[in-house]
């Protein structure tokens, strides 16, 4: 099952968003083309995103088939919005054109993979990096080295040749690698954080409990998932 954020094209969101960049260019003409050109790269991110789902869903299958499990339970896919980009070159000091957006942004494209449990998330991700047209950009595994604030995933970036009509361009997608549980936490505190600022202190350690405990559950229910069927 997929999950699809779109981004959005609403051109008085996009004028908005633009609109605070505007001193960083010579005029409104130089403004007006990098937006453009913006706009373009969505559909080569676009396409990387679409042949990243489909290996994922390929994979999902066949190990249906195998070993009769699911190891994905849905996948979510999105392309950064062009506001969130501009904001992050910005944020980082970094110049506002596309070939600093390509060459500084590893999460353009973006793909979360939420699995059933806890062996699942590893499982995937070896058996996609498996493949020769993926490479390797960046590992972070915060499952292992949880972040101090409870935070729980394994992220990596991989590279993917996508296939255009005169070249080919290797672009970058964020992967986040998920159970179930650890995407309850991360939705939950990520709300908490942008939307309720005063109370991010109160919620702080109930949160870092919450992850402990979410831990200690997911653990248990693997445990009994491989008791009953991987010894079968
Ligand atoms: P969004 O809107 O989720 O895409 P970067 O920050 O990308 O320059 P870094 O430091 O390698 O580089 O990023 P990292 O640690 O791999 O984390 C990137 C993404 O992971 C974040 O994206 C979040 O989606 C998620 N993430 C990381 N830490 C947390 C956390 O503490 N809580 C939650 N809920 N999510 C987290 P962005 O950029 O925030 O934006």
């Amino acid at each position: 099952m997929y999950v699809e954020r779109k981004p959005s094209n609403y051109l008085e969101d996009l004028r908005n968003e633009f609109k605070d960049s505007f001193s960083t260019f010579e005029n409104s003409d130089e403004a007006f083309s990098v937006l453009i050109e913006f706009m373009n790269i969505e559909n080569i991110y676009s396409a990387a995103v679409k042949k990243i789902s489909t290996k994922l869903d390929i994979l999902d299958d066949n190990f249906q088939q195998m070993h009769k499990h699911n190891p994905i339970h849905h996948l979510e896919k999105r392309v950064k919005e062009l506001g969130s980009i501009i904001s992050k070159l910005q944020r980082k000091g970094l110049p506002i054109s596309v070939e600093s957006a390509n060459e500084h942004l590893q999460d353009i494209a973006g793909v979360r993979v939420i699995c059933n449990y806890i062996e699942d998330i590893y499982a995937i991700e070896k058996l996609l990096l498996k493949q020769p047209d993926i490479e390797l950009l960046k590992r972070k595994d915060y499952i292992e080295y949880p972040k101090s604030n409870g935070y729980r995933s394994l992220h990596i970036v991989v590279s993917i040749p996508v296939y255009l009509t005169e070249e080919v361009q290797y672009v970058a997608v964020e992967i986040q690698i998920r159970s179930i549980g650890m995407d309850m936490w991360a939705s939950l505190e990520h709300k908490i954080r942008y939307k309720n600022e005063e109370n991010t202190e109160h919620y702080r350690s109930i949160l870092r409990q919450c992850a402990t405990d979410i831990t200690s559950v997911e653990h248990k229910m693997q445990d009994i998932h491989s008791e009953v069927f991987n010894n079968k």
